[in-house]
């Protein structure tokens, strides 16, 4: 599209696009009547852009339409809705902005709209009468948000925390009385029991800072390295608890630091003192679907990079946890339970027994709850997509474990994708306690128009359920993590998987005319990292797993078909691009063997070897995977493949992964990752930080972990002949200039440890775990009234949509891939 001067950021499309129009009046006029010659309908922009190539067929004039104002308007729309005489318009200049208009096609005036209005627009083509029924179903959940503040900027979405910190202290600027609220929180802290940081005699912020006064001159004669136990009787007497740290040292910089938040609030001050406060010491991670196990359930139904994720980051948050008290001078054990379902056809993974100790930690557990119906235990495993009606009975019977296992409440609960999210807020509320979420993918954006194609759907996907529990989930917790910016807002041509929930309609169920707003401060990015002892940098030569290589020889190089490779590579100097992922079409596996099948370049320059599923279609229960099995035993035929080509089946030992990573930056290859869209993609971490060169696919969050050119490149999964020539081009280079392979493989790690680790994971998510918690304390009364709504959505609209999920029959369950 031509460069078109962009709005003023005053200005909205309704006030410039009657000019735009009235300019290109001829043409417009033709255009729209082109777009109302089929009637009612959803056109999305390509379908606009189409039909007004028909009308304008001279290149020169339609992009002298295109200029200016109004090819701008063009390409931020997302979707037109024709009802003649009007189109109506869903624009978005900017992630997370939308406007709404709609055009009479016989004045071409213009009318700003509402979100209900184009919903309307919406309905209207798949279910008039609903459409026009005054009283049809409306949620809005938008309207307890007024004193929610809000982020403005768009580049801002995503930077929770930061904000949320800086409103708090504008809440608690002014008068001493003003801080009240922070001593009223440090007055309820307390560790089964035990008061924690202060007790009743510093009920008020005048008398806490006083005594601080006291304090801190004390600590001033003590050497830093005094043990809290030395004095803590005479704290006890001033009115201090356990909790402000190990060493006088450290108390006496808490103290210093809620000295200055009480004198005059600042974010940094207040971020840092909350932050380090005594709060989380149990936390419920819940993962409800799938098979959640630590060997052999990677590659199963439903069982991917969530697994890998929340392992992780049970051992990274235990040792933030461990750390953390033990500089607050606690005495106490974190316990983190993942929770999951028990299924007992576990397909040989231990996922019938109850509890496991997770490994590489102290104190964390797997706990699991099996599936009651009036039958009994449900047996087997069930596709995401059917797990709805469980969830509420699981949802009591594993509270009810944990507060056993637990001894008590948990002070922290974090519920991951839709199911497990649901059950963390019904969880949260029953028990009153803090809930985060984790989407990993949320479903709604990778099916076009799946909101008001719903019914369609419905008996397939039953996204009726999903995106009712996932806008209940959103709503309901106190902060949501992501993994990128994209998940929230998107880019600047598509929406995000959070945007799409803003305003969108279920005809015929419930009109949602607000949704989520992605500018609200409960969302943060904190991005995954990879376990840096499993996938560190091919050179660290002392720690490389040895032991495995004569396995990744046979694995890559044996010249035998069997069940675990077919295939081999005929010249083994070649360099190979390699890549792994569950057999799903989403993760486009059999495009990047087309595209190496095609590219003759790319075939003479370096081997192609690829871990994913298995080779015979007849084994498998899933009709997508079934697909892609024969797809690539079609490819390997059609473009001669053998001895080019090394297809590996699906690897379930990570240790072993990691080791084939770094052979494969031995032979100076690459790591290609080439979905159709990857919410985050975990594989393009590991081979980053395993030091391999990486392709990955710009649809989704590796376009935001890669910075192309620099770090790896991005591959369109779209356009695969440019995106081989990108790879060929890369060991065209690499072969004049050896250096060319280092460069990206340094900035690669770079890249990796500046940005995603789980390190820094851990902190923040500690950080958040506290800050949102007097967040929630603070804004108690609004946040009581909002949770009164969401109960009654979840009773009248959520558990009548349940009954429409059929009960699993004793058939073998159909997998779903899961992206
Ligand atoms: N994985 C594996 N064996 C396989 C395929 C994948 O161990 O055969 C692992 C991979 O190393 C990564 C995870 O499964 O840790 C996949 O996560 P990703 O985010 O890439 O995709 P998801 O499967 O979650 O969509
Ligand atoms: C789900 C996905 O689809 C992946 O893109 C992520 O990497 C994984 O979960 C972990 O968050």
């Amino acid at each position: 599209m031509a460069s078109a001067p962009a709005l003023k950021r005053t200005d909205s499309v309704v006030d410039n696009m009657p000019d735009a129009l009235r300019q290109s009046r001829y043409h417009m006029k033709r255009c729209f009547a082109k777009y109302l010659e089929k009637g009612r309908r959803i056109m999305k922009l390509h379908h606009l852009m189409e039909e007004m190539e028909l009308v304008i067929d001279d290149k020169s004039e339609r992009s002298q339409v295109l200029e200016g104002i109004l090819g701008f308007i063009l390409s931020s729309t997302q979707e037109a809705v024709v009802d003649p005489p009007y189109v109506a318009f869903a624009i978005r200049p900017n992630p997370g902005v939308w406007e709404f208009v709609k055009v009479s096609s016989e004045d071409l005036s213009v009318e700003a709209i509402t979100p209900t209005d184009y919903l309307k627009f919406k309905e209207r083509v798949h279910d008039e009468k609903w459409a026009t029924d005054e009283n049809s179903f409306e949620a809005d959940f938008g309207a307890f948000d007024s004193q929610i503040p809000l982020l403005t900027l768009s580049s801002s979405i995503g930077n929770g925390l930061e904000f949320t910190s800086k409103f708090l202290t504008s809440k608690l600027t002014g008068k001493l009385e003003k801080t009240q609220a922070i001593v009223d929180y440090l007055l309820t802290l307390n560790h089964q029991g035990e008061s924690l940081m202060i007790n009743d005699s510093l009920n008020s912020a005048a008398k806490l800072q006083m005594a601080l006064v006291v304090a801190d001159a004390f600590l001033s004669g003590l050497s830093k390295d005094t043990a809290y136990q030395n004095f803590e009787l005479r704290f006890k007497e001033w009115g201090f608890e356990r909790g402000w740290g190990d060493t006088a040292g450290r108390v006496k910089e808490t103290m210093r630091t809620l000295s200055e938040v009480l004198q005059a609030p600042d974010p940094m001050n207040l971020e840092k003192f909350l932050s380090n406060l005594p709060i989380i010491f149990n936390v419920v991670i819940f993962s409800v679907h799938g098979y959640f196990g630590q060997a052999d359930v990677l590659g199963l139904p439903d069982t991917g990079g969530q697994v890998v994720y929340i392992l992780d980051q049970v051992k990274s948050l235990e040792a933030e946890l461990l750390l953390r008290i033990r500089q607050q001078g606690l005495n106490v054990k974190p316990q983190i339970l993942v929770v999951t379902r028990l299924i007992p056809d576990a397909r040989g993974t231990k996922c019938h027994h109850e509890l496991e100790p997770i490994s590489d930690t102290k104190h964390s557990h797997i706990l699991r709850v099996p599936f009651q119906t009036d039958k009994g235990i449900l047996r087997q495993w069930i596709s995401r997509f059917d797990i709805y009606p469980y969830l509420e009975r699981f949802t009591q019977d594993a509270t009810a474990k944990i507060l056993e296992f637990m001894e008590g409440k948990p002070d922290l609960v974090i519920g991951n994708y839709t199911d497990g999210n649901l059950v963390a807020s019904l969880m949260a509320r029953k028990l009153g306690i803090t809930q985060g979420t984790i989407a990993h993918a949320l479903e709604k954006t990778k099916y076009e128009d799946s909101d008001v194609k719903w019914k369609e759907l419905d008996p397939k996907y039953h996204f009726s359920c999903q995106f009712m529990a996932d806008t209940v989930a959103m709503n309901a917790s106190d902060f949501i993590i992501t993994s990128t910016y994209q998940e929230i807002a998107g880019s600047k041509d598509r929406p995000g998987q959070y945007e799409s929930h803003a305003a969108f309609t279920l005809p015929g169920l419930c009109r949602v005319v607000s949704g989520i707003n992605v500018f609200d401060p409960k969302f943060n990015i904190v991005a995954p990292g990879a376990d840096q002892s499993v996938y560190f940098p091919y050179t660290e030569k002392e720690k490389r797993l040895s032991q495995f290589h004569p396995a990744i020889e046979d694995l890559l190089f044996s010249k035998v078909d069997n069940i675990e490779h077919i295939g081999y590579l005929a010249d083994r100097r070649k360099p190979i691009i390699f890549s792994m992922a569950r057999l799903d079409v989403v993760k486009n596996l059999s495009g990047l063997v087309e595209w190496y099948g095609k590219n003759k370049r790319l075939r003479n320059l370096v081997n192609l070897v690829i871990v994913g599923g298995f080779f015979d279609p007849s084994k498998s229960k899933d009709r997508e995977e079934m697909a892609e099995i024969k797809k690539m035993h079609d490819l390997i035929d059609k473009y001669q493949l053998k001895g080019q080509f090394r297809w590996i089946a699906a690897q379930t030992n990570r240790y072993r992964n990691g080791e084939l990573y770094r052979c494969i930056a031995d032979t100076r290859g690459a790591f290609v990752q080439p979905a159709l869209y990857e919410a985050f993609g975990l594989t393009v971490i590991e081979a980053m930080n395993c030091g391999l060169p990486t392709f990955a696919t710009n649809q989704g969050g590796p376009a935001e972990i890669i910075v192309d050119g620099v770090s790896g490149f991005h591959i369109d999964p779209l356009n695969g002949e440019e995106s081989s020539n990108k790879i060929a081009d890369f060991f065209e280079k690499c072969k004049v200039n050896q250096s060319q392979w280092n460069v990206i493989s340094e900035a690669g790690l770079q890249r990796i440890n500046e940005c995603y680790t789980w390190k820094i994971y851990a902190n923040k998510m500690v950080n958040m775990g506290n800050i949102y918690t007097f967040w929630r304390q603070v804004n108690k009364e609004q946040k009581e009234a909002k949770q009164r709504y969401i109960q009654m959505f979840y009773n009248l609209i959520f558990k009548n949509l349940v009954k429409t999920v059929p009960a699993p029959s004793d058939e073998p369950q159909q997998p779903v891939g899961k992206q």
